[in-house]
């Protein structure tokens, strides 16, 4: 059965009956004996490669396995920050096409994820972060991402709450990208798994892939809690947890993995219509659309598969951002909660062939790839299908190798 649209008459003709007449988003599904491509981890990046692989390639006998709920790893656990300003160019072209396709992601899969283009700032805190972001605006220009370098002035007239004179570090400026900001991150998983559905994809939760077999060097079948699965191409989306299934296919990957976690304040009146990162003092914050104040902090400082909160992380983020936004020192944090999130070296991320024929990973997008889902999925699709991809083409992990760094610790602008 195909998908009714969404749309303004859709909600009216549902209203005038009760609403009974909506579909479920995806259908529920069960392993088949066998798919073209299997893609292990239904979060943002898993769907979104599924989606252009159907899409782009016209590959649609496809199956997303997922251990626990759609969208319940880290892509449902993020503060949702959207922006390309990075430094090195290939984290531009590929983070600017993930933005510039946000723009219009809503239209293309018929469900509204709520891209907020509200302009994301990081502020300059030190001489150093100053010539750094300057460094980055020019480097942008080039790249054709639209960034500035702007003024304290300027800064307080975006932020009206801000305090430029904190007790530590002042606000010397800021790097601003007008076109940055937020999104709707469950509907974002939500819409790409509602596209598969409707291309006539399997998308199959609870169904945890246990271990991967493979024959003269090429994958063959996946071992899951539901049974055995055979497979053309095998796609590894699964964040944290990347280590783990590498494992189980017979090569390891340059991943760390570490808690890192966020926490949302009780709602508010509207005081603040951009995202602030200060990543001196390590913290962000933004205002949901519900009023809450979101804010994260740094990572763990071990290594761990925590997901969850802790209390020094609360204490030590908050201390940090009341130098700066002084009122928020007034507020009762409602949540807190953690995602696992995969670090490498230089803090970019992995678009790559392995050394198993057909098995391809992508990870390692650490605390920043929320962003990066829909160019990140597009590039990985490409690879899959075409085995080349420019897009991804610097990502690949014999870079680790051969000492070809995409060095982003500046610009990934998580403390870590
Ligand atoms: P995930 O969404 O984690 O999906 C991987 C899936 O694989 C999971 O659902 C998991 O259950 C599944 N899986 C694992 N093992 C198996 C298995 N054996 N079998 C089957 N399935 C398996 N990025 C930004 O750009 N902006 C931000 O503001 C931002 N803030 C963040 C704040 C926090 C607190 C956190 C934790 C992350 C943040 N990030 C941010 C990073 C961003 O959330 C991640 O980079 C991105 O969501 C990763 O998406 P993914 O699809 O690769 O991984
Ligand atoms: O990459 O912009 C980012 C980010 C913000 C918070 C966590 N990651």
């Amino acid at each position: 059965m195909s998908t009714r649209r969404y749309s303004a008459f859709a909600l009216a003709r549902e209203a005038l009956r009760d609403h009974l007449g909506w579909q479920r988003a995806w259908a529920k599904a069960s392993p088949k004996p066998r798919y073209d491509v299997i893609i292990v981890g239904a979060g943002g990046h898993g769907l979104a490669t599924a989606y252009y692989l159907g899409k782009n390639f016209g590959i649609r006998n496809v199956a997303v396995l997922e251990k626990g709920w759609l969208g319940g790893g880290n892509t449902g656990r993020n503060t949702t920050i959207i922006r390309s300003n990075y430094l090195q160019d290939p984290s531009a072209a590929i983070y600017e096409k993930s933005r510039a396709l946000y723009e219009t992601l809503s239209q293309e899969l018929n469900y509204n994820v709520m891209f907020s283009p509200r302009g994301v700032m990081m502020l300059a805190q030190t001489e150093h972060e100053v010539r750094g972001y300057k460094r980055t605006a020019h480097a942008n220009s080039i790249q054709g991402v639209t960034t500035e370098f702007i003024s304290p002035e300027r800064v307080k007239e975006l932020v009206p709450i801000i305090e430029l004179k904190g007790p530590r570090y002042p606000v010397l400026g800021a790097l601003w990208q007008a076109r940055g900001g937020t999104a709707r991150h469950d509907a974002v998983a939500w819409g790409y798994a509602r596209a598969c559905s409707d291309m006539g994809m399997d998308i199959i939760q609870n169904c945890e892939v246990t271990g991967i077999r493979s024959e003269g060097g090429q994958v063959t079948v996946v071992e899951t809690s539901k049974g055995e699965i055979g497979c053309g191409k095998l796609g590894l989306v699964v964040a944290g947890h990347s280590g783990v299934l590498a494992q189980k296919a017979g090569f390891r990957l340059p991943i760390e993995s570490l808690a890192l976690q966020a926490l949302v304040s009780e709602p508010i009146k509207p005081c603040m219509d951009v995202v602030v990162m200060a990543n001196t003092v390590h913290g962000y914050m933004s205002q949901s659309d519900k009023g809450e104040m979101v804010i994260g902090g740094g990572t763990d400082a071990f290594n761990n598969y925590t997901q969850r909160g802790s209390f020094h992380h609360i204490e030590e983020t908050v201390r940090a951002l009341v130098e700066t936004f002084p009122m928020i020192s007034r507020l009762k944090m409602l949540r807190q909660w953690g995602g696992i999130v995969d670090m490498t070296g230089d803090r970019s991320p992995i678009i790559s062939k392995t050394p198993v024929d057909g098995i391809f990973v992508n990870c390692g997008w650490g605390t920043g790839g929320f962003k990066a889902i829909p160019g990140s999925g597009w590039a990985m699709a490409e690879l899959m299908a075409k085995g080349h991809s420019p897009l991804s083409a610097a990502f690949g992990m014999e870079r680790f190798r051969e000492g070809r760094f995409i060095d982003e610790s500046v610009a990934a602008g998580v403390a870590h």
